[in-house]
């Protein structure tokens, strides 16, 4: 498994988009320097999601970057994505480890310490915690405060990407916090050029959260 690397965690969705324009955005997403991508996909039936998945699939592979696929297992093993994301009525972390074995990557999402802790205990490799912001993009979620996000690196020591409506100009409010880094999708996804958001992103985050200020102090 590569190292697992939170800084610029771009989740994708191809709502309103032509297959050829989502793949393109995945591959201009890839130029810019997203460390990880996950295909996130709600609507579609297992065949649809499985083939998606592996073109996505190739063009993650020919940049090196991890794809994670949320909430469906099956996807991921039949694709041999890096790894799967579960939310919180999804599999439970200790399934998806179980299913996945040792070598896959399990993401979780957690807004409370309380689960955090069982999510860390089950076999999770890293935290989504947010939302942050107010979100355009669909998904059943509420507001979480970066103390949260914080207690909850404090209480657990897992590798964390703060997500919910996180932008070039709001994600300041990150600098001091125990984030890892971003995960996105509108400031990717539906930017008028993905491969400079991505680019500028990262460089914003690299430059400016702290563990990221210290690793690099190395
Ligand atoms: N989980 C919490 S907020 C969110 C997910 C999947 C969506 C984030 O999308 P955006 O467009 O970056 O706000
Ligand atoms: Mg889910």
């Amino acid at each position: 498994m590569k190292a697992l690397d939170l800084t610029l965690y771009f989740v994708t969705d191809s709502t309103d988009k032509t297959e050829d324009e989502f793949l393109k955005i995945i591959e201009e997403a890839c130029k810019g320097g997203v460390t990880l991508v996950q295909l996130r996909e709600k609507e579609r039936s297992g065949l649809d999601y499985l083939i998606l998945s592996q073109k996505v699939k190739q063009i993650t592979d020919s940049f090196d970057i991890p794809l994670i696929i949320d909430d469906r297992i099956d996807i991921a093993i039949a694709a041999d994505a890096a790894g799967v994301h579960v939310g919180q009525s999804d599999i439970p972390v200790k399934y998806a480890r179980q299913i996945l074995g040792k070598n896959k990557i399990v993401g979780a999402t957690v807004k409370t310490v309380e689960q955090a802790r069982i999510a860390k205990e089950e076999g999770a490799d890293y935290f989504g915690v947010g939302a942050i912001y107010p979100t355009t993009t669909k998904v059943v979620t509420i507001l979480t405060e970066v103390s949260m996000l914080n207690e909850i690196f404090c209480e657990t020591n897992m590798p964390v990407a703060a997500i919910g409506g996180l932008n070039q100009t709001n994600i300041d409010v990150l600098y001091d916090s125990m984030a890892d880094g971003i995960a996105v999708v509108s400031a990717i996804m539906k930017s008028e050029n993905p491969r400079e958001s991505a680019r500028a992103l990262k460089e914003q985050v690299q430059n400016n959260f702290k563990k990221l200020k210290k690793a690099s102090y190395k």
